[in-house]
């Protein structure tokens, strides 16, 4: 057996990280060897990504996997947050620094796209979540903008590919995130394309999770640990890596993948597009072996993340681990509490509104909410951070709750077992108020289930495990998952 090491590159919105896998006594084994934090900056009044930081990150940390890894590294993939795009030069070099999703451009460009193709037809065609910061919409406002709009686009994980010497792709997981392609199939959907503006001779070929793209060239391929390493597209939508890393077995779970966002829906067999469905907004994305990710995006950490950003500003430093120990004690605000001691849910933020999903000022965002209910502001300095941060957990594990008994009742599936993965996972008392929520049995997964699903996916791949023409078998990936140890444990509750 090949027993050389294989990497995997994780871009999360907010910090990415390169892991190594190696074998030990015949088992795979890896460790995060390598990660930086990652922030989108304004540019001349736009949001953007510092491309070249994130390049210079993941190639170092290939650089350090590669000093490690002396008996070689055999395959690299990439996966990362979904949506955002590198447009290309002729000679494949980035035209500019790309467009963060939650730059407001989308705002307008979305209603735009619908007057040209109604919310129902694109639901219709698509099975997609409508939100505004997919890529779609971004494609419509470059269009509208006379931005570059002729030239190809990759996703950040396939344009990190193909940076590395990879063919251009499109991977299906990540492409359906687009809004682009057809419900069910892996291909471009021309009408929507056609409708809005879009060239689909720019985009790149679909390929399935598992698709080897080419072979790793240039100064990195000197060194002599990555002479010989192929370059895997895995699933390079991060949410389809990290419920492809949870591996459980059964057909009674559903799963949130807590981070930046929280992706809460279950997996399907087949995609679900009832009119129900698309009133209520859920998404089919592609996952792993031609399945289906049902879910919704839920506003998840970025509520509590851009609230501590907030304190720092202010001069206070908040740690998560530390924030939500205290908010262990922390009082609810009195509106919150009813005579007997309950929670009154009309008091609750909800996290979905749109103002919440944009950068800055949390604490007054949130007030301004409250304000808007008719309901008192919450003292907004730093030393009232743990009320904040237990309004916010209570207000998550509803919203969760919430959204979860819609997808046991569209999908007609009854759920037991909630496995909750993604660095959010770590917060024990966000998932006992999520048990307590949901009445399910929930399950903490692993911290780096993106990497999991992502080295799951390279070895399924390596060895073969195919299902017909359609990229790696789910059954292989989930055995390798579950090889990797996404052990899961029950969190009290
Ligand atoms: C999670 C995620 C979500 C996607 C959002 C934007 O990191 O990929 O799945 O909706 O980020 O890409």
């Amino acid at each position: 057996a090949d027993r050389r090491a294989l990497v995997a590159v994780d871009l999360g919105a907010e910090s990415c990280r390169v892991s190594l896998l190696r074998w030990r006594d015949g088992r795979p084994q890896f460790a995060v060897v390598h990660r930086f934090d990652n922030r989108p900056r304004e540019v001349d009044g736009g949001l953007r990504w510092d491309l070249r930081r994130i390049e210079a990150g993941i190639d170092d940390g290939v650089r350090k996997a590669a000093e490690i890894a002396t008996e070689g590294i055999r395959s690299i993939a990439v996966d990362g947050w979904a949506v955002d795009y590198v447009r290309l030069n002729d000679d494949g070099s980035p035209v500019a620094d790309p467009f963060c999703y939650r730059d407001e451009r989308t705002v307008h460009a979305f209603g735009s796209v619908h007057g040209k193709c109604s919310p129902d037809r694109m639901h219709a065609l698509t099975g997609v979540q409508q939100l505004r910061i997919n890529t779609l919409y971004q494609l419509h406002a470059d269009h509208l903008a006379g931005l570059h709009h002729d030239r190809p686009w990759l996703n950040l994980p396939e344009y990190m590919l193909a940076r590395w010497g990879g063919d251009r792709v499109a991977e299906l997981t990540n492409a359906t995130h687009t809004q682009l392609v057809k419900l069910g199939k892996a291909e471009w959907c021309e009408e929507i394309f056609h409708a809005v503006g879009i060239d689909p001779d720019v985009a790149a070929k679909i390929v399935q999770p598992g698709a080897i793209v080419g072979k790793l060239h240039g100064s990195l391929a000197k060194l002599s640990a990555l002479r010989d390493t192929l370059l895997i597209a895995p699933a390079c939508h991060d949410t389809a890596s990290a419920i492809a890393g949870i591996g459980a077995a059964g057909d009674d779970w559903a799963y949130i993948s807590s981070g930046t966002w929280s992706l809460v829906g279950t997996v399907l067999n087949e995609p679900c597009n009832s009119p129900a469905v698309r009133a209520e907004n859920f998404t089919n994305l592609g996952g792993v072996g031609n399945r289906i990710c049902f879910h919704k995006n839920v506003n998840g950490m970025w509520l509590l993340r851009q609230c501590i950003e907030q304190w720092s500003i202010e001069g206070r430093d908040w740690i998560v681990k530390d924030l939500v120990a205290e908010a262990e004690h922390a009082t609810l605000p009195p509106d919150l509490i009813d005579a007997e001691a309950l929670l009154d849910p009309n008091a609750l933020i909800d996290v979905d509104d749109s103002d919440l999903l944009l950068q800055g000022h949390m604490p007054a965002r949130i007030n301004a909410q409250r304000a808007a209910r008719g309901l008192a502001a919450l003292d907004e300095r730093p030393a009232n951070a743990p009320q904040f941060a237990l309004l916010i957990f209570h207000s998550l594990a509803a919203r969760y709750a919430e959204v979860l008994a819609r997808i046991s009742e569209l999908s007609g599936k009854n759920f037991k077992r909630l496995y909750i993965v993604g660095g959010g996972s770590q917060n024990d008392l966000l998932n006992r108020l999520t048990a307590a929520a949901t009445g399910l049995e929930v399950h903490r997964g692993a911290v780096e289930s993106s990497t999991i699903g992502n080295f799951a996916v390279q070895l399924a791949a390596l060895n073969q495990d195919r299902n017909g023409g359609n990229g790696v078998s789910a059954k292989a990936v989930s055995a390798w998952a579950t090889l990797l140890g996404s052990a899961h444990h029950t969190a009290a509750g």
